[in-house]
């Protein structure tokens, strides 16, 4: 498999349509960034989403995340949080991520492809090639899991959050309790440079809201930082 996603977005399969695999040979970040694998440690997973008219495209994005910080959490990972806009950390280091792409026929949005990497069996000599803050269940627990079930598990809490009639004001406020997010400081890349800021909100929309010492910012897109990270330590 190149990538869940990719294959995804090449077919036209029934909303909330699965597909998952342990390894992937061209795995995606956002901005043509990379989604670096180790063989057969992880699990990549992508769903079809075919959104309705009214809804909030962010908010349906962030059901991914949710399942997953509850999975962590029932395999006795504290610390999970998620970053805005969907990665998920365990402290300062980076666990999983999940990339969204539009699928638009004419000026229609037709679909949604919602992927999310997770490293599971990672060893740390392995994660250091990514050369970013990165950890897995393995480095956090010393204890190898089994993949299958591990994706069961997950593609049950996930199904079981599809299945709930989608209310995005509910998803808003579950996701801000999981996140963390609210009261974190963070280095933002914004065009002028670089500025650092405390999270107040994430609104509505999914437009973070952060209070620098120039007043109050609106970030739409882009890249956010914790400061102060460490590497994996094998
Ligand atoms: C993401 O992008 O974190 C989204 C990753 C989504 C992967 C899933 S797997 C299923 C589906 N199919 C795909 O092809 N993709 C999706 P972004 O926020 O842009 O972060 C990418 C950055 O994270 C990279 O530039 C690295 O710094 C770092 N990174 C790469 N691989 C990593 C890993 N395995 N663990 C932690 N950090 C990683």
């Amino acid at each position: 498999m190149d990538s869940t996603n990719d294959y995804l977005r090449r077919e036209n399969l029934p909303d909330r349509t699965m597909v998952y695999t342990f390894h992937q040979t061209a795995g995606r970040g956002r901005s043509g960034r990379k989604w670096v694998e180790s063989r057969r440690s992880n699990l990549a997973l992508s769903v079809m989403i075919k959104p309705d008219a009214l809804e909030v495209p962010f908010w349906r994005i962030a059901l991914l995340a949710l399942p997953m910080v509850e999975l962590l959490r029932a395999r006795a990972i504290d610390d999970v949080w998620i970053k805005w806009p969907n990665d998920i950390y365990v402290g300062s280091k980076k666990i999983a991520g999940v990339l969204a792409e539009s699928v638009i026929r004419g000026s229609k949005l037709e679909r949604i492809v919602a992927g999310i990497g997770i490293n599971v069996n990672s060893t740390a000599e392995e994660l250091q090639v990514i050369g970013k803050p990165a950890t897995s269940l393995f480095c956090e627990t010393g204890e190898l899991q089994e993949l299958e079930s591990f994706a069961a598990d997950y593609i049950a809490r996930l199904s079981r959050m599809l299945d709930n009639n989608f209310s995005w004001p509910t998803i808003r406020t579950q996701w801000l309790a999981e996140s963390g997010m609210v009261g974190r400081w963070f280095t933002w890349f914004a065009p002028q440079g670089a500025v650092e800021g405390r999270v107040v909100d994430v609104d509505a929309a999914g437009i973070l809201i952060l209070e620098t010492a120039a007043g109050i910012s609106k970030i739409t897109a882009g890249d956010i930082e914790v400061a102060g990270a460490r590497l994996c330590q094998p």
